[in-house]
């Protein structure tokens, strides 16, 4: 039998498919040498680890929940040697701060999953490039052309119109059950394509854009950018094989994502050429983009970047905020008392969600216990250099445990109770100064998209309160709703939440 034919079925479950790649390993490496011990002196603490694989066979397919496990027995920096790769995991604020702080500069280069290995899509990457000339310019340009508070403010009238057709949408289903999961990506992703490229791409019809293929393409994206089970990451011989066929599966989609805007950009590009072009015509970003000469490949590789990057993680946190308010029907409740009395008027408009404190405390609490990006993106040292006086050697693949440090009880009291209250009166946020409470990171890596996403996740859940009662069909008990996380570069429900929305 044709082994390595074998190994790219990715269908066998993982233990099966862990126990056929291992004999191909053992098989492979029989004369390879471990690393020379030289180089491992003064690592951080962790399990042993057995030949070969390292410690593989303990990370399983919730790597954020293996990982805090062992961290509590081998403390908040820990090693993991995955095959070839060594593995350095951050699971105490202090320990964060160190990784994201202090040695900032030296961990902020990236570990590049093989879903985005392409030659010509890699240099001209956002979040895939090591901190270098072209990841400083696309981070300034985002900045000034999407996330800076200009760019937000122009961008304010085009939320408000894509949450009112949600809203439409919502209330023309009274009675029905709604996947609420679909119908909040179908506008964050309309809200972010309409500020690209001044068009919606998903139709929110009958089916909520369930059926969208381009939302398929893009869920296809991540799904591969998010395989745990990618051994080419972890044994650099085999990385060229493309054994899970993850390179080549992921190129497919990226090429039919890129052809659904390739119109958009050629008729931009002959508007924005024309002689009679002015800087105050530019009506999006891909108008921006264009001024500053990009070509349609590096056009197409930052969008679809900020498409996956920017949608599937806000959905996920309103989801995550949503289903924690449903199951804590106290806490609705003050929610709803402090719309009252903040909100008269029949529609809410953004100056209102400023006043929200309770709100915000809410989705502050939930991405606590939910963040939607549990271990961080994958960072690596770019220079050796030590954290907690452990030494962290070049190359080393960084993450940190943001999934532990909301649940660990010596950092917060009572961690697995949803209490909103904790932030209520308190100074600490999400903006990457308090090393506790990072869903967005913090330091030069930080989620540049942080503004629009938390706007965005405010306006909904304000939207969605202020005008809905949200109800658990079939008389579905709220207390008992199923909160069971799945895990990929988004943490996601297992079940996807389903309510029935009553008009107020
Ligand atoms: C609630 C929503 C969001 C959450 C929780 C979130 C979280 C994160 C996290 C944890 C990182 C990695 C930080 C690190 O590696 O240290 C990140 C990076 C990034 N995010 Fe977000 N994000 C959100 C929304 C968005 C939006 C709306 C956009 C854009 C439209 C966006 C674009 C990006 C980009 C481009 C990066 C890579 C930055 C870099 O590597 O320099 N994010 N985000
Ligand atoms: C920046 O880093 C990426 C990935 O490491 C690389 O492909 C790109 O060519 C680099 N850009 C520059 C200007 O060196
Ligand atoms: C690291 O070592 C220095 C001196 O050897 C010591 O003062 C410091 O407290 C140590 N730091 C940690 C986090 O253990
Ligand atoms: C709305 C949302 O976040 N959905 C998707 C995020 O990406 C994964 C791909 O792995 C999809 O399965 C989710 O449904």
């Amino acid at each position: 039998m044709d082994i390595s034919s074998f190994l790219i079925d990715n269908n066998l479950p993982f233990p099966l498919f862990f126990l056929s790649t291992f004999l191909f390993l053992l098989f492979t490496f029989k004369q390879t040498k471990s690393p020379s011990s030289k180089s491992l002196k003064n690592l951080p603490p962790g399990p042993p680890k057995l030949p070969i694989i390292g410690n593989l066979h303990q990370v399983g397919n919730k790597p954020h929940i293996s990982s805090a496990n062992i961290a509590r027995e081998y403390g908040p920096l820990i090693s993991l040697h995955l095959g070839k790769q060594l593995v350095v995991i951050a699971s105490t604020p202090e320990a964060a701060m160190g990784v994201l702080k202090t040695q900032d500069r030296f961990l902020s280069s990236r570990f590049v999953p093989t879903a985005f290995q392409h030659k010509n899509l890699l240099p001209n990457s956002l979040i895939w490039s090591e901190c270098n000339q072209t990841w400083r310019n696309l981070r300034t340009l985002t900045r000034t052309h999407m996330f800076s508070n200009k760019a937000l403010e122009a961008q304010s009238a085009l939320r408000e119109e894509k949450i009112g057709h949600m809203m439409d949408f919502l209330h023309s289903k009274q009675g029905q059950v709604i996947n609420i999961e679909d119908v909040v990506f179908t506008t964050l992703f309309n809200t972010l394509s309409s500020i690209i490229f001044a068009k919606d791409l998903i139709v929110l019809n009958d089916n909520y854009g369930r059926d969208d293929e381009l939302k398929a393409t893009l869920y296809q994206i991540i799904e591969f950018g998010g395989r745990v089970i990618d051994f080419g990451s972890f044994f650099p011989i085999l990385e060229r094989f493309d054994l899970h066929g993850i390179r080549k599966g992921s190129m497919k989609q990226f090429l039919k994502a890129f052809g659904y805007w390739e119109y958009i950009i050629e008729e931009r590009r002959s508007q924005v050429s024309s002689s009679t072009w002015s800087s105050e015509e530019a009506q999006s970003f891909v108008d921006h983009l264009l001024e500053n000469g990009f070509s349609n490949n590096q056009i197409h590789e930052l969008v679809t970047e900020l498409f996956v990057a920017g949608s599937n993680t806000t959905t996920r946190t309103v989801v995550w905020v949503m289903s924690e308010l449903v199951r804590h029907k106290e806490v609705m409740s003050k929610v709803d008392d402090e719309m009252k009395k903040e909100i008269k008027s029949d529609k809410i408009n953004p100056s209102h969600l400023s006043k929200l404190y309770y709100l915000q405390a809410c989705i502050k609490e939930a991405m606590r216990l939910h963040p939607a990006v549990p271990l961080l993106l994958p960072h690596k040292a770019a220079e050796t250099c030590e954290v907690m006086n452990y030494t962290i050697p070049k190359n080393t693949k960084v993450f940190v445990n943001m999934w532990a440090m909301g649940r660990d009880p010596k950092v917060w009291d009572d961690p697995l109770s949803f209490n909103p209250e904790r932030f209520m009166g308190s100074k600490m946020d999400f903006k990457g100064q308090d090393f506790e409470l990072l869903p967005f990171g913090s330091g030069r890596r930080i989620c540049p998209g942080l503004p629009f996403g938390v706007k965005s996740v405010e306006f909904i859940l304000a939207s969605l309160i202020h005008e809905f009662k949200w109800v658990l069909p079939d008389g579905e008990e709220h207390s008992k709703l199923d909160m069971n996380s799945k895990f990929g570069i988004a943490m996601k429900r297992e079940k996807p939440l389903k309510l029935i929305f009553e008009k107020k």
